[in-house]
């Protein structure tokens, strides 16, 4: 069998999909480049992982949850020692610079730490009960088997966000990761099982969403669905959810703004800009696509930015010096494009890019210039709609109030950012921006693993991963009583009186 064949995990072995069909995956930077056969797995293979992590939950369930986080412990030790041969490989299967595939791993060491941390709290509560002798107290439990499906731009941090809290309380899981990066789910799962997880623990099943994920999602034994992914599917997955009565936390899209106020230090602001919009190619859900500048600097800002995007190094992402990478495939590619023919269709000026990028070395890969559009007005569909590329849009605004309701109005509201020196200024957005991250003097990228992240309206359906808050999706509360009185008290009714 070819080295570049990979299979899935279940139940602590490799095991072949038993539709006997594969998916190819190759290099976005150079697609003459086949990195891995990756089974296109069906519900058959679902079904394995299934009863896998059914049968490794009973005694993972009564495993003390200090002992769980050990174990991550041990994986996040691992992933430091593997951090450049996986973010070597990152980059190789997704295209983002060997700089932020390096971050990627990083940010799943600091999942594994913090979740690890939790395992000597997940604390519940004790408290007075209205009854003499009698104790009140809760503790947080875990449900089952997680159903955890995750995106291609974070393939071993997305993960991690899932994977860290749902076994630090108890839980086992099947793993269904994005068809275009199935290495890194694969690496980050090897870390665990290395640091000694159980076998069953811990499954992954590759494919598609259409046929492996969704088989996943409406089998009756997962009780906890997590998705990261577009809305459109988010809604569907939320639905199947919903009639399965599962525990259910959708990440979906975002269009996230970044104020730049007259007073704002431009240069911070610029570098804010250019990192948000261009960062990852701008496939990041946090990416900044809109920029809201206010009139007074509204032009000199956008031949800064313009000059600075121009000079930006496209390439091949494992190159030193390269800052932006190809996209991830070529549907990607093709949607790029199509939004930047609607931008140009309403109206928009564009100012930078606009087009695949073919030249100097880049022809076998799938490119797209850094696209900047000004003159975009809040109602045009390159404002409204999340492109998930390096396309980014500038709109004009009067000043603070003016900048909110632009920035607010969308579906979306993951994350906005605003650069200002007026600390009043600063307070409001931080009130009125509709969003579940708001930054102030940094771009809407760089949420750290500690606290939650997560969005609202269409970007998410209440729950937040990371951060404590995330330890919500993963358990249930179990409120227990106990009393040492001897008799019959009733809550209630023997109120003393
Ligand atoms: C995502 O965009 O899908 O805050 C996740 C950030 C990263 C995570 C992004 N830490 O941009």
């Amino acid at each position: 069998m070819a080295e570049d064949k990979l299979r899935n995990w279940i139940g602590g072995a490799w095991v072949e999909p038993r539709t006997g069909a594969y998916l190819e995956r190759r290099n976005p930077a150079d697609t003459r480049e086949l990195i891995a056969r990756v089974p296109a797995s069906g519900p058959e293979d679902v079904h394995a992982a299934l009863a896998a992590a059914t049968a490794a939950y009973p005694a993972w369930r009564l495993t003390p949850a200090p002992r769980r986080a050990e174990i991550l412990f041990r994986a996040a030790q691992l992933l430091i020692e593997r951090k450049e041969d996986y973010a070597a490989a990152m980059t190789r299967e997704m295209g983002k610079v060997l700089e932020e595939t390096r971050g990627d791993v990083q940010e799943a060491i600091d999942m594994l730490y913090f979740m690890a941390g939790e395992g000597r709290r997940l604390y519940g509560q004790t408290t007075p009960s209205e009854l003499a002798n009698k104790v009140c107290m809760t503790a947080r439990v875990p449900l089952g088997v997680a159903g955890l499906v995750t995106p291609w731009n974070f393939p071993m941090a997305i993960p991690s966000w899932k994977l860290a809290p749902c076994l630090l309380c108890g839980n086992t899981a099947v793993l269904k990761p994005a068809e275009d990066t199935p290495l890194s789910a694969l690496h980050f799962v090897q870390a665990l099982t290395d640091a000694g997880l159980p076998p069953g623990v811990v499954n992954v099943v590759l494919g598609r969403g259409a046929e492996a994920g969704a088989a996943l999602v409406r089998d009756e034994r997962v009780r906890i669905v997590s998705f990261t992914g577009s809305t459109n599917v988010g809604r569907e997955v939320g639905q199947i959810a919903a009639a399965g009565l599962k525990h259910c936390n959708l990440e979906m899209g975002g269009k996230n703004a970044i104020i730049v106020l007259d007073d704002a230090d431009l240069d911070l602001a610029l570098d804010g800009c250019l990192w948000g919009a261009f960062g990852t190619t701008g496939q990041r859900c946090t990416a900044a696509s809109r920029i809201i500048l206010q009139r007074g600097i509204a032009a000199k800002f956008e031949t800064m930015l313009a000059e600075r995007a121009r000079a930006l190094r496209i390439g091949n992402g494992l190159e030193p010096g390269v800052q932006v990478g190809p996209v991830v495939n070529a549907t990607q590619l093709e949607r790029i494009a199509g939004y930047v023919a609607i931008g140009r269709q309403e109206g928009a000026r564009l100012v930078l890019g606009g087009e695949r990028l073919q030249s100097g070395g880049l022809a076998q890969g799938w490119f797209f210039a850094p696209t900047i559009f000004a003159g975009v007005t809040p109602q045009m569909r390159i404002a409204q709609e999340e492109i998930f590329g390096p396309v980014v849009s500038l709109l004009e605004c009067d000043g603070l109030e003016d900048a909110i309701r632009i920035a607010n109005g969308v579906a979306y509201g993951l994350s906005s950012s605003l650069y200002t020196a007026q600390v009043n200024a600063a307070f409001r957005a931080l009130r009125d921006l509709d969003s579940g991250i708001v930054y102030i003097n940094a771009p809407t990228i760089g949420a750290e693993v500690h606290l939650p992240f997560g969005g609202v309206r269409s970007t998410g359906n209440g729950h937040r991963e990371s951060g404590l808050a995330t330890l919500d999706v993963y358990s249930e509360w179990k409120t227990m009583y106990v009393d040492f009185s001897g008799r019959l008290q009733r809550a209630q009714i023997d109120t003393g009186e």
